[in-house]
């Protein structure tokens, strides 16, 4: 309102600047994402894209973030990474189609985090298997020897039940990720712990819980 010089000035009143908090923190949640969603990534991705997660990390220890895309295109859930060139997010890999798992399942969604501290960021991708009653996860390491055609490699694989996320932490001095699968009338149960040995992920320790 603009105060034309009268005493009678309407200040902003409690309603109005909760609606206008409101408004804010709105903007807020759902600005980032749409600054990523910029038309260098819908512009290489087929036109039916549904964006399922984003995630920003550094794959190949240079400080700079990279952009991985999962999404649905057609019947299909894909996976595309992207670095930044020139100011522009520029395709750097692609899953080709072969982000699935062994049992055919497209993934649910993807984290990005380093799980050896080797600085470097891996993908995580996760799959409700065994008819929804377990979740896998996969690990994927970059290599990027030849950096005009990098390759992401399973470096772990193992499934938490139910469904859940693995542990990421460390074992004694070693990264290790947990997996767990309580025990029921079908079977014994396991606390199963991977370690990172500085080469790969090896089993260093796994609990048993004995079927009720
Ligand atoms: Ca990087
Ligand atoms: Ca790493």
């Amino acid at each position: 309102m603009i105060n034309n010089g009268n005493t009678d000035f309407d200040p902003i009143q409690p309603g109005k600047t909760m609606i206008i908090f409101l408004l804010v923190a709105f903007l807020s949640s759902i600005l980032p994402a749409a600054s990523l969603a910029n038309p260098d990534v819908y512009g290489v991705l087929p036109a039916d894209t549904r964006i399922l997660q984003y995630s920003l990390a550094d794959f190949d220890g240079d400080a700079r973030e990279e952009l991985a895309v999962l999404y649905t295109t057609a019947d299909e859930t894909r996976l595309t990474l992207f670095r930044e060139d020139s100011g522009h997010w520029s395709r750097w890999w692609d899953d080709n189609g072969a982000i699935n798992s062994q049992d055919g399942n497209a993934p649910r969604s993807l984290e990005t985090v380093d799980t050896n501290g080797d600085g470097r960021a891996e993908m995580l991708t996760y799959y409700l298997t065994e008819k929804n009653t377990a979740m896998a996860a996969r690990i994927l390491a970059l290599d990027d020897q030849d950096p005009a055609n990098p390759v992401f490699n399973v470096i772990l694989e193992d499934m938490t039940a139910p469904p859940g996320y693995p542990l990421l932490g460390t074992e004694g001095q070693a990264f290790s990720v947990t997996f767990m699968r309580m025990a029921s009338e079908k079977g014994n149960g396991y606390r199963r712990v991977y370690c990172w040995n500085g080469e790969k992920f090896e089993k260093c320790k796994e609990i048993v819980w004995e079927k009720p």
